[in-house]
């Protein structure tokens, strides 16, 4: 890929766009086209089209979609489906009509069946029943992945699809219902610890398996593909590691330095039992993650003070 190719990322402020500009300039792409909503609202596809128009980017990463962890899917599922579908659809179709070179649509780890096989290779995709909790979000990201593989087939586009596990890091969301378990773990454990509280409460069991993956570990993996992949064939990305929940929060506990207990609520969903990433096919390409659990739980807690210092 060219130093000075003009590349579009659509959801620049959020966890993962944010990354993956940080990942790009560092590694000397300059020529970075980025819209705020305000400027360019992706639901609205002639503001969308009339953008693409303009300026005809070659390269477009879409990290743009209404994302939220187990409550917010589960509570909130016809925005999951509707903001997702329009967004995808108006940025996928905008880049095909005006010639964008390549695209990469960055789908999910929860588009693959509640019940795969253990870690999950590319292939279960479409194999069982979702994961009931987030049907709605893995449907509009599955339906994206297909949009992709339909340009790729009917008109020869560039258009390939990765699938991130749960991601954490610097820009994440500590809203206490609308977050993914680790931000909200890193709230709960530094408002339990700054209030002198005995203990913490944690959602569901704490049995469900899960792989974290730090945001700019997936911006470099985003990278190494628009400079190494081309395929229209999903890929995941992820460490290919996973733990309890109940290790996490413990894990969390230590980096932060609380020694509370952890109380469980079963009445609150625990998701899918299981999800790990089969990471075969992106480290047989020569890409490894580069940041520890605890390395990076430290790093997403000092952005977490940094952002949080006026609420103090
Ligand atoms: O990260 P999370 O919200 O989503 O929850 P998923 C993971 C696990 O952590 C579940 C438990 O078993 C939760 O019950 N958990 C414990 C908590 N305490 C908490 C808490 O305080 N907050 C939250 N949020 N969870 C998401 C999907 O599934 O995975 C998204 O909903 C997305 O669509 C993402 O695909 C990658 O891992 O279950």
């Amino acid at each position: 890929m060219n130093k000075t190719a003009k590349i579009f990322v659509a959801g620049h402020r959020g966890m993962a766009g944010s990354a993956i500009v940080r990942s790009l300039r560092s590694k000397g792409y300059d020529n970075l086209i980025l819209r705020t909503r305000a400027e360019v609202n992706l639901l609205d596809g002639h503001a969308v089209q009339a953008f693409f128009k303009a300026e005809r980017p070659e390269i477009v990463v879409d990290a743009a979609a209404r994302v939220g962890g187990i409550a917010a899917n589960f509570e909130k599922p016809v925005e999951f489906l509707v903001e997702n579908l329009t967004i995808q659809n108006n940025v996928i179709c905008a880049a095909a009509e005006t010639g964008t070179r390549k695209l990469l649509f960055l789908g999910s780890s929860c588009i693959y069946p509640k019940l795969s096989p253990q870690p999950i290779p590319e292939s279960a995709l479409l194999t069982g029943s979702l994961e009931p909790t987030n049907d709605a979000y893995a449907l509009a990201k599955i339906a994206g992945i297909r949009l992709c593989q339909a340009y790729a087939a009917q008109y020869g586009k560039n258009f390939l699809s990765a699938m991130p596990t749960n991601l954490y890091g610097p820009n994440d969301n500590y809203d206490l219902q609308s977050s993914h378990v680790l931000p909200a773990l890193i709230r709960k454990v530094h408002e339990a610890k700054a209030a002198g509280a005995a203990e913490i409460p944690i959602w569901g069991t704490g049995n469900p398996r899960r792989e974290f993956l730090h945001s700019d570990d997936l911006a470099d993996a985003c990278v190494f593909l628009l400079e190494n992949y081309d395929s229209p064939e999903i890929i995941n990305i992820g460490c290919g590691e996973d733990i309890t929940i109940r290790e996490l929060a413990e894990t969390i506990c230590e980096v932060l330095g609380y020694r509370g207990e952890l109380v469980f609520d079963p009445s609150k969903p625990d998701g899918t039992p299981r999800k790990v990433l089969d990471m075969q096919k992106l480290f047989a390409l020569g890409w490894r993650p580069k940041i520890s659990l605890r390395e990076g739980i430290r790093n997403a807690y000092e952005c977490f003070l940094e952002s949080h210092k006026n609420l103090a």
